[in-house]
């Protein structure tokens, strides 16, 4: 192949173009294919199919040749091989969310072009022919249901679905005659606790309504701005309007203008204005069940991390938005809102055995736990949430009745997380008829390798047949989905997405999944969180800064005590610190990060390196991946003889402290390293960025978005750890000769920051969210109930029995051996 020809064409498929690229290098190709057929049924990655035709084709020119062609590109953009003799099947992602699937037969080099079914039936003959090639075998399609449903085509409009949803919304209410109706009759619902809000009775046609908004609209014009709602309250009422609008004349008569664009010639911006303002969400429930939920000491505890930040930081922000909203509009309600977690009467030292607890910084919202019960009664110790699924059930049910009592009445919005909580937030919300939103700050599939071919094998540990049917159920039933990045939905050019990955899969002897989720489904929405900057502000706002922490945090880095927090010190206290914060997990690569440092002479002439990670005696840890981690921690400070350039500090539960100390690393002028192998979002990440840290963060995942390499950070590969621990040292090199350059970087980040990922940003999109999913379920209450039987019919007979192989934990027996 020649250079010209191995830029395909997106037109052209890999059908069309594998076959004679396979014919120009056959004599090479025959024997590459022999060799991946040789050792037998399998499923190669693309670097097994990379080394093995490395070994293949000895010439490096001809390798080349061959790398910088048209086979190349194919090989570059499979995701995966499935080998069943003489067949290779490839599954080839030459775009976000874009796949094709080939069968090659390494005899004669045919290619065949095969449908995504097909390839998951031959994969599946690798581990269970019988089930394979049963023609009954369970299949699973979510798609078949969505007949009629718009779907965006453009990869760049992946996480866009408020945006295309109102889109849609408008062709709708212009398409149809008579279908301003729905709109009429959607504003006649609306009320709080029984009270009308915008229009009564009175104005129930589209012309009644039309023609009173003419009249208010004209009256309103006369008025100065800053009139309040009451003095045309009662001329408002008598023409059959009721609160709602605004809280003086220039924003009601803006609502009314919004209304009145939108009922004579919809169109999606004013459409997405009027939505925004329209009042009916006061009510949230917000579920995040798994770990120790609390609001202090529980960082670090096992199951216990970014999520609860998370979740705590969006409901302060969820509730400024709302009161907010609601002055607007005109109304003096009380907004609610209660995260709901499970009651832990073995609480650890934690208040996560409280039944209800207010939430610092808000006035109206409170975290109400409730306990696991079986037939036996409370369950009292922790469980991994690995094994949670037996007690699901009970808890929504539980739940569901104490919140209806506190709320005094349904919710008007309830938001799951993680695969528990979305599991309970869909059985609540499909039971109440309410509005749902599902977060995922991690889909387990993805984590783990052929998690979903291996799941026989892995089952008895993870439970992954109950965590992967959950999760197919709730992204199933969600009215919409929030993410905090695109790479979350559609991954990036190389990796699949974490929801991508569960648009066709198999769980071969269980149920084969057709189509799962489709990441141009509209409901998916991009809101990435913040973090709080009362909390994680610059290193420059002096006067703010919490000075009493000064003396530990000496302490913490400086002593050159060894004890239960800190092992290691700092030689030289003069350099500036590289500094990273995380859990002690395999994936969080504070090993990885240690060693590189290890290795790097130039690197440890510039900079001491100081992590806060897990804790220092492996005998102590519950979790055999953190034990490893401990140990290959210790060994590492040995091999490299890194005691007086390494100061290891154990797990930090204060996020006042934790914020002082990356300030105080600001003030050293270093910087902040996040080296996780994969990262979802990556809180520390933000945090560090908010207190001007300058931050070097992984490519794999999240932080890829966040960062903006070279201008607010930069962005280092955790596989080639040379390249990025060399990548930090010349950046201290540079700000050695430019004093100026570490000042950029810094501001360049909180720049960022201040534009893309602010909690205040969040609450508004995810506030929109709820208005135009809730006004959307309804006009398409038909499919969405189709859809919403056929979940129910997965739930009750296949999800139901796969948790019965889940054993019911006692507190008497032995803890569970499985922990984050
Ligand atoms: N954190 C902490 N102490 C620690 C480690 C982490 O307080 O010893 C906090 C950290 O500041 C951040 C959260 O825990 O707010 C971790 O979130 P992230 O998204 O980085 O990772 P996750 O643990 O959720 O995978
Ligand atoms: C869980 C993770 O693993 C992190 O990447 C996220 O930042 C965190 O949740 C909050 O969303």
């Amino acid at each position: 192949a020649v250079a010209s020809s191995s830029v395909m064409k997106r037109s052209e498929s890999v059908l069309d173009t594998m076959p004679e690229a396979l014919r120009q290098s056959r004599y090479h190709m025959k024997k590459c294919f022999l060799k991946y057929i040789e050792k037998g049924n399998r499923i190669m990655k693309l670097h097994h199919l990379m080394q093995e035709m490395e070994t293949v084709i000895e010439d490096k020119d001809e390798k080349d040749q061959l790398l910088d062609g048209l086979l190349g590109y194919i090989l570059r953009t499979t995701q995966e091989a499935a080998v069943v003799p003489p067949f290779v099947a490839f599954a080839i992602r030459p775009d976000p969310g874009f796949w094709e699937f080939v069968k090659v037969n390494s005899n004669d080099l045919s290619v065949e072009g095969i449908t995504s079914t097909d390839y998951l039936k031959f994969k599946e003959t690798i581990v269970d022919e019988t089930w394979a090639n049963d023609e009954n075998s369970l299949e699973i399609d979510f798609g078949s249901m969505d007949f009629n449903l718009p779907n965006m085509s453009l990869s760049s409009s992946i996480g866009n679905g408020v945006n295309f949803t109102s889109k849609f919304i408008t062709s709708k209410l212009y398409a149809q005659s008579g279908s301003q109706q729905l709109l009429v009759d959607y504003l006649l619902s609306l009320n709080h606790q029984g009270e009308k809000l915008m229009i009564n009775d009175t104005l129930n046609t589209f012309s009644k309504l039309r023609a009173a908004l003419i009249v208010a609209h004209a009256s309103l014009a006369s008025l100065p701005n800053d009139t309040p709602y009451q003095s045309f309250e009662l001329r408002f009422k008598e023409w059959g309007f009721e609160k709602g609008w605004g809280d003086n004349a220039e924003r009601a008569r803006e609502t009314i203008r919004f209304l009145l664009e939108v009922l004579q010639a919809p169109d999606p911006v004013n459409l997405e204005a009027l939505f925004s303002r329209i009042p009916n969400i006061f009510n949230v429930v917000l579920f995040s069940i798994h770990g120790y939920f609390g609001q202090s000491n529980v960082l670090g505890l096992p199951d216990t991390g970014g999520q609860v930040v998370y979740v705590l930081d969006q409901v302060v922000a969820m509730e400024e938005e709302l009161l907010q909203r609601i002055k607007q509009q005109g109304l003096n309600f009380k907004p609610q809102i209660l995260v709901v977690t499970r009651l832990l009467p073995d609480a650890k030292g934690t208040k996560c055995n409280q039944a209800l607890e207010s939430v610092t910084n808000t006035k109206h919202s409170h975290i109400l736990r409730v306990p696991f019960r079986t037939d036996k009664g409370v369950l009292r110790k922790w469980i991994s949430r690995f094994d949670i699924y037996p007690y699901l059930e009970n808890f929504t049910q539980d739940a569901s009745a104490k919140i209806i009592e506190i709320m005094e009445g349904k919710p008007d919005l309830i938001i799951g997380n993680y695969t528990d909580g979305n599991l309970v937030a869909s059985l609540m919300a499909n039971k109440l008829g309410t509005t749902l939103g599902t977060i995922a700050h991690a889909l387990e599939k993805t984590k783990y390798e052929d998690s979903d071919m291996k799941w026989k094998q892995l089952d008895s540990k993870y439970h992954f047949s109950c965590q992967f049917t959950a999760d197919m159920i709730a992204m199933n039933s969600a009215d919409f989905i929030i993410t905090s990045t695109f790479q979350e939905i559609a991954g990036s050019k190389d990796r699949p997405g974490q929801y991508e990955s569960h648009g066709s899969f198999t769980l071969p002897g269980l149920y084969r999944v057709v189509s799962g989720i489709d990441v141009f489904d509209p409901k998916f929405n991009i809101a990435s969180p913040g973090a709080d900057q009362t909390v994680y502000f610059p290193y420059t706002e002096v006067q703010k800064r919490f000075t009493t922490f000064r003396p530990a945090i000496e302490e913490l880095l400086f002593s050159k005590v060894e004890n239960d927090e800190h092992i290691g010190y700092l030689e030289d206290k003069n350099k500036p610190i590289i500094f990273s914060m995380a859990r002690l997990d395999t994936v969080k690569n504070i090993t990885g990060l240690t060693e590189w440092f290890g290795e790097n002479k130039m690197l440890r002439s510039l900079v001491n390196l100081v992590v806060v990670a897990g804790f220092f005696d492996p005998s102590k840890s519950k979790d055999r991946e953190e034990m490893a981690e401990i140990k290959k921690m210790h060994l590492l400070i040995e091999k490299y003889q890194l005691k007086g350039q390494i100061r290891w500090i154990a797990a930090q539960t204060d996020k006042n402290r934790n914020s002082e100390l990356y300030r105080f690393i600001a003030d050293s002028k270093g910087a902040f390293v996040q080296p996780a192998l994969y990262e979802a979002f990556g809180l520390t990440v933000i945090e560090a960025m908010n207190c001007g840290l300058p931050t070097f963060a992984t490519n794999q995942g999240g932080p890829a978005e966040i960062i903006v390499d070279g201008v607010s950070g930069f962005q280092i590969d955790p596989n080639y750890g040379d390249q990025s621990s060399n990548k930090i040292a010349d950046f201290f090199q540079k700000c050695k000769e430019d004093p100026g350059y570490w000042n950029r970087i810094s501001e360049g980040g909180l720049k960022r920051i201040y534009e893309c990922y602010t909690w205040k940003i969040y609450a508004n999109k995810v506030l929109n969210m709820g208005n135009i999913y809730t006004f959307w379920r309804r006009l398409n209450k038909e499919q969405k109930e189709a859809k919403q039987r056929y979940i129910e019919l997965f739930y009750n007979l296949h999800y139901k029995n796969l948790v019965r192989t889940v054993p019911i934990a006692s507190d008497e027996a032995q803890p569970s051996p499985v922990s984050r």
